[in-house]
């Protein structure tokens, strides 16, 4: 059977050609030069053939009725459910020493997901969604999850954090079969941006298939109040060839150049950021026209690092913080230009009066 390449796919699924039109008029201007004298190589003329490479976005949207990579952003403990409804997945009760004992429903199932117009993947998920449901506690807190499994493989749930071994869900014997239900119970430590995934093997396939989400941990004395932002960069193998097809910043593929992320000039805005993808082995964020502060897995209240640019390996996280100073927008991505291309690339669109301070 002959190859795909990641390239031919995404031009397949319509990635890739929405800029082409706009393109056109500085081709037909480029197409005019002409190699000096002697200059080897294209001597000719520039060829005039389309060029989907330059190719910013897809065409067409994903429906986000099921699943929307703007309401994720801003959720977490199910806000974003009706009362009645998230009381079936969450519950707090104060405790007598001023924590809260959490309690949370998750269920694997397996669902197939639209990542990129017209590209479905066969995903295995919490809660029917790629990342799963954020979960976040603060520290000292009690938390209780309650997993069943209504997939068709055996499933964990794999905690980053303080918990005795046989709620790691990382051994042969923790696997909870197909049918079965699990309660992982633990106290939330340390403060910080932390993640749980299934633990199952093949682990790569376990999780690539979608099986993850974010777990944060907030400090006893809270954080300064800010927007505050759940991002996960992911990628999707569509064709099984153990390499990613199409990336993503919450799982749809360019869905914050559709809809770019709203924030105001000034305001304190908090990136929690977590790299799930599989098979590469690093990914990043860049961020256009302005620098943050970085704090590396949020375990800290000291920033170590003002940069552009972080760098994340599988399963590293990070919680990023700026202050936008110019209204307008501005482009976040992957450093990796090829991720950015193949989905990993967005907006932020900053409302406001210009600080220039
Ligand atoms: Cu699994």
């Amino acid at each position: 059977m002959p190859q795909i390449s990641r390239r031919s796919l995404l031009k397949l699924a319509g990635l890739g050609t929405a800029a082409g039109t706009a393109a056109l008029g500085t081709r037909a201007a480029f197409a005019k030069v002409t190699a000096p004298e002697g200059v080897s190589g294209q001597g000719g003329p520039h060829d005039t053939m389309p060029h989907a490479a330059h190719a910013m976005g897809p065409v067409g949207r994903v429906s986000t009725k099921r699943f929307d990579p703007s309401s994720y952003l801003r959720s977490w403990n199910f806000a974003h459910l009706p009362p009645a409804e998230r009381g079936r997945y969450y519950k707090e009760t104060p405790r007598p020493d001023g924590t809260l004992f959490r309690e949370y429903e998750l269920v694997a199932v397996d669902r197939e997901i639209e990542i990129a117009p017209g590209i479905f993947f066969p995903a295995w998920t919490f809660n029917g969604q790629v990342p799963g449901p954020t979960l976040r506690a603060t520290e000292g807190d009690r938390v209780r999850v309650t997993f069943s499994n209504a997939g068709t493989h055996p499933h964990t749930i794999h905690f980053h954090g303080w918990h005795p071994p046989e709620m790691d869900g990382s051994l042969p014997e923790h696997q909870v079969m197909p049918g079965a239900t699990f309660v992982y119970e633990f106290d939330a430590d340390p403060f910080g941006v932390h993640l749980y995934h299934c633990h199952a093997v093949p682990l790569k396939r376990h999780m690539h298939k979608g099986l993850y989400g974010m777990f944060i941990v907030d400090p006893k004395t809270a954080r300064p109040a800010a927007d505050e932002l759940i991002m996960v960069m992911n990628g999707f193998d569509t064709n099984f060839d153990s390499d990613n097809e199409v990336y993503a910043l919450n799982t749809v593929a360019h869905h914050f150049m559709h809809e770019p992320i709203k924030v105001e000039v000034g305001a304190l805005v908090r990136m929690y950021l977590v790299n799930v993808t599989e098979f590469d082995l690093i990914n990043s964020l860049h961020l256009h026209g302005m620098f943050f502060d970085v704090f590396r897995t949020g375990t800290s209240l000291t920033t170590s690092e003002r940069t552009d640019t972080v760098m994340l390996c599988q399963g590293e996280r990070a919680i990023l913080e700026t202050r936008f100073r110019y209204p307008g927008k501005f482009m976040f991505h992957a450093h990796q230009s090829e991720f950015a291309e193949l989905g990993w690339m967005g907006m932020f669109e900053a409302v406001g009066v210009r600080r220039d301070t």
